[in-house]
């Protein structure tokens, strides 16, 4: 079931229950400003450590860490494409990084996630092409997830995601 709601991610719990939250990460995973600030700062010092730990991710990969001090047990930390275009394979890499996410969700057992509009912020990307990339992974794993939830920050990615979703 894939729902989209507007809402900060840090705070999804209670009703909106979800195993894991996914973050817009860079390749360090040291944190940054945009949904990867908000997850550091709710997330607490705990989480710096363990990404530290990690040593960094490539682009278009995944890894995973506990939620620490969040409502989510579990974020999952993804590096979308810096956006130059479209000429550097940003839409593959996009996609890989819904796929990354969600097989590491299922690896671990979870079938609950949220994900922000990754690398529609600081990265770029424009947002109407990034939200047909993230409801086609959202669609095609589906079937495998009790829950998908679109966090949207803003209304217009709201609209779009709901556009997209009663496109079906
Ligand atoms: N909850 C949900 N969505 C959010 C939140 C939030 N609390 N805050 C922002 N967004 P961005 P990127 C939305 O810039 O483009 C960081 O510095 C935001 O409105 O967070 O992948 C990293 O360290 C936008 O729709 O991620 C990297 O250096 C979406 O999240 C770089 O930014 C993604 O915006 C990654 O850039």
């Amino acid at each position: 079931m894939i729902e989209v709601i507007q809402a900060d991610i840090t705070t999804l719990d209670g009703v909106l229950a979800v195993d894991a939250i996914v973050n817009a990460a860079n390749e360090s995973l040291l944190g940054g400003g945009g949904v990867d600030g908000a997850i550091h700062c709710a997330a607490g010092p705990e989480l710096l450590a363990a990404c530290r730990a990690l040593g960094g991710c490539p682009t278009g990969e995944a890894r995973i860490t506990p939620g620490f001090r969040l409502p989510a047990r579990w974020v999952i930390h993804t590096v979308g494409p810096v956006w130059h275009g479209g000429t550097r394979h940003e839409a593959e890499c996009l996609a890989a990084c819904y796929r990354n996410s969600f097989e590491l969700a299922l690896q671990h057992g979870l079938r609950s996630i949220a994900f922000p509009a990754i690398g529609t912020g600081v990265y770029g990307y424009p947002k109407r092409q990034a939200a047909s990339i993230a409801m086609a992974a959202m669609r095609e794993f589906s079937p495998r997830f009790a829950r998908i939830i679109a966090c949207c920050h803003g209304e217009e990615d709201l609209r779009i995601y709901r556009e997209l979703l009663a496109l079906g």
